[in-house]
């Protein structure tokens, strides 16, 4: 039996790793959450990722438990024959007595069992209740009462130890729901949370503080290629391009070229996510493009789920518009090679007057008509449930931004989670990420917040906030964040109105950055993903799982905190290389053409290959919470 525990350190891409060495042979990992298999947002993204790292650490001996969803099962789930015979009989047991029993044996092993947010704690509460012989570990990836007192425009982070718990929650009738999570919060051998400020809100709201922080990772897709990277962006870039084609149909008077995609994604919380000043700071960008004459267009995607009745007709009206145009352009096209040809084989050089007919003109005039177009762009691309009450379409008639041609902010709210199949814009969510230039999430509420580390490992820069767990590790890591495209708002010191013009000022610099600075400034960003990759992060989870195992079997398992309990951790340093200011661009002529930016994307890699050498690894990322 396993009493000791070691920790040494390697290398993995400069960041520290640790090699524990805990003898976990007789003992089985059960995963328990609603997201298993299942996606509601960001906790299946943590299961989902995190599976593999696990698998290698507990082989066949790991488990994941959640809900049975016929349509997941089908489409996520192979269907295996548990090789465990301990496994094998619980399972035949639960199935024949309609799930009532968990299963006794002889010999049993030691169970840890970890269990997800509140929805997934009452097994934890019982657990300990029933007494059982299992190591439990509770994670909350929010609290409730700080989700709902945050979507309230209460003065949360001001007030968090002045809160009368019990009376918010009985206010908010959560009250049940606020109960299941404090008692799984209190029951756990170990409780953990996903990032420092999280925890200080538990630490108030749930009234426990929690034993370690567990930060949400990614598996990190490394290419062969170093630019592979920037060719994705590029197309994906070009399919976006194509959409925005059709839905401005016969308003397309701006440069696509010079066009800036920005986006904020996810669960349509309005406030909490942060879409709320994230639409203002549009309106007054909008204002400052157009009194500099800024020759950019700005195009802000809002991906947030609400109830539809599916496409409106005018946008679906766009793509076959696009389309219609497209197919009108290459018969023409046949047409005129046909005549080409005939011509070059009877020796003479075509005349050009004579290459387009009647025939074509009307083809092409048909396709031209079909472009004509009496109202303004649409604002959503489906038939909303709650037009009139829905709080982004509300905001965008407040703030005026309605697509029109002196607009240099346009804006597209597609209410449903992106996907390959739609017959509107056909891409999935990371294809769409790739192929935009900014991603916008400037929550007030965001415990972690996935959606900038996904941008973050696919070189995609983004906004986030000093509220947001994300935003604070980044900030604890990296000397200069937005010199790497990680820029952080500030909502914790300042007032909604000066975030509001910090907000704009962060994308008014943005747009003024020209092509290579932004190659540069991805190539940065990429450069990150290192820290956000589970192959480090893991450790955390690991860790948890330890000191669980040792708290309830205290004769076989011994756990000795060995980090270091300094939250210094390492630092990524101020990039060496040219800063991303347009002040300060080194660049000679304004004007320069896509072979010159590929030319410099690759001087300047070189530069910060040199820049990356320079990198200083200090200790690693600890957790003050012991
Ligand atoms: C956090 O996001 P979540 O994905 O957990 O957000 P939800 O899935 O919306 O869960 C929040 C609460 O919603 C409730 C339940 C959850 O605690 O109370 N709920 C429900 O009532 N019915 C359901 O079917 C599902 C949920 C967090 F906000 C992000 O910042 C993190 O990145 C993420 C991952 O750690 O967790
Ligand atoms: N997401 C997605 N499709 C979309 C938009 C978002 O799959 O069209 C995913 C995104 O990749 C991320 C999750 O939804 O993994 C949102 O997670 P986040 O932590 O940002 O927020 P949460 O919903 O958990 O509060
Ligand atoms: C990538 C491609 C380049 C392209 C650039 C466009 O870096 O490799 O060929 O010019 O993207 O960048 P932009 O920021 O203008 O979309």
């Amino acid at each position: 039996m396993p009493l000791a525990r070691s920790l040494s350190a390697t290398s993995l891409s400069g960041l520290e790793e640790w090699d524990e060495d805990f003898d976990l042979e007789d003992a089985v990992l059960f995963e328990i959450a609603w997201e298993v298999a299942n996606k509601v947002g960001g906790i299946y993204t943590v299961i989902q990722t995190k599976a593999r790292l696990t698998s290698e650490e507990w082989g066949e001996n790991y488990f994941l438990v959640g809900p049975y969803v016929e349509s997941n099962v089908r489409t996520q789930v192979e269907l295996i024959e548990p090789t465990n015979p301990v496994m094998k009989r619980t399972i035949d047991k639960m199935n024949s007595s309609g799930c009532k029993y968990t299963a006794q044996c002889e010999d049993p092993p030691h169970v840890v069992a970890h269990f997800h947010e509140w929805l997934a704690g009452l097994g934890l509460v019982l657990c300990r209740q029933r007494q059982l012989s299992v190591a439990t570990i509770f994670t909350t990836h929010a609290t409730l009462l700080g989700r709902y007192l945050c979507a309230g425009n209460v003065d949360f982070y001001n007030n968090l130890a002045e809160f009368n718990v019990d009376k918010e929650a009985g206010d908010r009738q959560i009250y049940h729901r606020y109960c299941l999570e404090r008692a799984a919060a209190h029951c756990a051998h170990v409780f953990t949370t996903v990032s420092q400020i999280t925890a200080i809100e538990a630490e108030h709201l749930l009234k426990r503080k929690p034993d370690i922080v567990t930060p949400n990772g990614l598996n990190v897709k490394k290419f062969s290629a170093v630019h592979e990277f920037q060719n994705l962006h590029a197309q994906s870039k070009n399919r976006i391009q194509e959409f925005v084609r059709g839905h401005f149909y016969g308003h397309l008077d701006f440069n696509l070229d010079k066009c800036l995609f920005l986006f904020i994604a996810g669960r349509y919380e309005f406030s909490n996510k942060g879409a709320d000043i994230f639409l203002e700071a549009l309106a007054r960008l909008n204002y400052l493009l157009r009194v500099n004459h800024s020759d950019v267009t700005v195009i802000a995607f809002f991906i947030m789920p609400a109830r539809t009745n599916n496409f409106n007709v005018e946008t679906l009206k766009g793509q076959a518009v696009r389309k219609q145009l497209w197919d009108t352009a290459q018969t023409v096209k046949e047409r005129f090679g046909k005549k080409l040809y005939e011509s070059l084989l009877v020796g003479q050089l075509p005349d050009i007057s004579k290459m387009l007919d009647k025939e074509d003109f009307t083809i092409m005039k048909r396709a031209i008509f079909a472009t004509q177009r009496q109202c303004q762009p649409p604002i959503c691309t489906h038939n909303m449930l709650e037009d009139s009450s829905d709080p982004i379409l509300n905001c965008v008639r407040r703030i005026g931004l309605f697509n029109s041609s002196a607009d240099r902010v346009k804006i597209i709210f597609h209410p449903e989670f992106l996907s390959s199949t739609s017959p509107l814009l056909p891409m999935d969510y990371e294809e769409f990420v790739r192929g935009c230039h900014l991603g916008v999430f400037p929550s007030y509420y965001e415990p972690w917040g996935y959606t900038p580390a996904e941008c973050t490992v696919m070189g995609i820069p983004s906004i986030s906030t000093n509220l947001s767990g994300f935003g604070c590790f980044m900030e604890e890591h990296i000397a200069d964040p937005s010199a790497y495209g990680i820029y952080i708002l500030d909502r914790r010191f300042r007032g909604v109105d000066e975030s509001c013009n910090q907000l704009t000022s962060f994308l008014f610099q943005f747009c003024k950055q020209s092509r290579r600075q932004r190659i540069i400034q991805r190539n940065r960003t990429e450069r990150l993903s290192d820290l956000l990759d589970w192959r480090y992060l893991g450790r955390y989870y690991t860790a948890a799982r330890h000191m669980a195992l040792a708290k309830a079997f205290p004769d076989t398992y011994l756990y000795e905190p060995q980090e270091p309990t300094s939250t210094t951790g390492f630092r990524y340093p101020r990039p060496a290389s040219v800063p991303p200011s347009p002040a300060l661009s080194r660049h000679s002529s304004p004007h320069h053409s896509e072979a010159e930016d590929n030319d410099e994307e690759e001087r300047y890699d070189e530069d910060l290959e040199a820049e990356k050498d320079r990198v200083n690894i200090r200790q690693p990322y600890t957790t003050p919470f012991k």
